[in-house]
């Protein structure tokens, strides 16, 4: 009775450890401090570790993030939708998608000065990553507008932020011109496991995503590459998404983590809003599989309070979307933020460009001994 009525309310019934067992988080949260970022997880180990009772994942989580990062360090991160709506993609979650009615607007891609407009304030705010949004299924056909967003990395690069652009596909000539322009990162989730995706985009492959990703690592920008949990999919998909990330010949550099803003009009509007237990089990699990990635807590951040959000942290996450909007949708205030960091005794991190400046430092080398000899 209590199993049926555990499942049906969406909580899972205590998993059968005794109270002294050994987890798999505390077995493989141990191996990773101690051997560092593993690439050949299998899928059953991944799934013990998500698995394991929800205290002894968060208090390895928190092990492993402590191990391997400045554990108080948030980074700021904000969006921009530079190229709203219109999308000939039929992705089921997206408020963006052409084909639902979410009464949102089409728009022209933003001009230039709005574009940095954004950026700054965003800067004044306290933001050290910029991330442009594109409702576009991929950039080819698209020169003008594409010319013009490397136009705008330049520019806010040379601001000091990081930039991040999320456009759909790209080729691999455009993800050489990106990084050839400043790009720091590049945004394209696999949003779910590959047997589950189907069900949520037919209008794109998983193994289109993966060449974008590749094309994205092959020109020396950072993959920014994670999902969505929410949208009906099975505890094993969210293993089997977290599965293939972590079996990427190189784990990505940030792994965003989105809780379903389940948006009117979209195919998944009724979907049962995802609980913190599920964000949490996510987080941690990422963290002990990708020890050195920035785990961000992103869509969905809005809806939990301030001790649940101090919990994903303390899991393993070490970024945020900040600013009032994610791309169509409302975020986190900005003066809860500021509080939030406060009382948490967060500290915003950084941008970083040493692997910017490791390039720079090698393509003047190269240059050197071309000249030289
Ligand atoms: N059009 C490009 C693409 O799909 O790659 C870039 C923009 S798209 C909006 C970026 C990501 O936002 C999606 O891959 C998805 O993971 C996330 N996203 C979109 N709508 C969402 C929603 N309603 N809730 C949570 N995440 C969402
Ligand atoms: C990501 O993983 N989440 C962000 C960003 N990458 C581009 C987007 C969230 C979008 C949420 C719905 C909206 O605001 O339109
Ligand atoms: Fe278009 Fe991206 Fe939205 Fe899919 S997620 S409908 S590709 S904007």
């Amino acid at each position: 009775m209590l199993l049926i009525r555990s499942l049906r309310s969406g909580i899972r019934p205590p998993a059968p450890h005794s109270a002294f067992s050994t987890s798999a988080a505390v077995v493989q949260a141990e191996r990773t401090i101690r051997e560092g970022p593993r690439k050949d997880w299998s899928r059953e180990e991944i799934k013990s570790v998500y698995d394991s009772p929800i205290l002894d994942l968060l208090f390895h989580g928190a092990q492993v993030h402590r191990h391997v990062h400045k554990f108080r360090e948030v980074q700021q991160c904000t969006l921009l939708s530079i190229k709203t709506g219109g999308c000939s993609e039929n992705c089921s979650y997206c408020p963006q998608s052409s084909r639902y009615d979410t009464g949102l607007k089409a728009q022209k891609m933003m001009n230039k000065d709005a574009v940095l407009q954004a950026a700054k304030k965003a800067k004044e705010a306290g933001s050290t990553r910029f991330c442009m949004g594109a409702a576009w299924r991929d950039t080819v056909g698209r020169k003008t507008n594409f010319n013009q967003i490397l136009e705008y990395v330049k520019e806010i690069r040379s601001m000091g932020m990081e930039v991040c652009c999320t456009l759909g596909m790209l080729e691999k000539q455009q993800a050489m011109e990106l990084k050839k322009a400043g790009l720091t990162a590049y945004n394209h989730n696999l949003d779910t496991s590959r047997e589950y995706y189907p069900n949520i985009i037919t209008t794109r492959s998983y193994d289109e995503r993966l060449e974008t990703l590749q094309y994205v690592r092959e020109a020396g920008i950072s993959v920014c590459s994670g999902g969505i949990i929410g949208l009906g999919e099975a505890e094993e998909d969210r293993v089997g998404l977290l599965h293939t990330l972590a079996t990427l010949p190189t784990h990505p550099e940030s792994v965003p983590i989105n809780a379903l803003v389940a948006v009117k009009g979209t195919p998944l509007q009724d979907q049962k809003p995802v609980e913190i237990w599920e964000m949490i089990r996510m987080i941690a699990t990422a963290r002990i599989v990708m020890p050195r990635a920035m785990v961000r807590l992103s869509a969905g951040r809005v809806r939990f309070s301030m001790p649940e959000q101090a919990l994903c942290f303390l899991a393993g996450a070490n970024s945020i979307f900040t600013g009032e909007k994610l791309l169509t949708t409302p975020n986190n205030d900005f003066d809860a933020d500021q509080l939030m960091f406060k009382i948490l005794g967060l500290t915003p991190k950084a941008p970083s460009f040493s692997e910017e400046a490791k390039a720079c430092e090698l393509e003047r080398c190269e240059e050197a001994v071309s000249s030289s000899g």
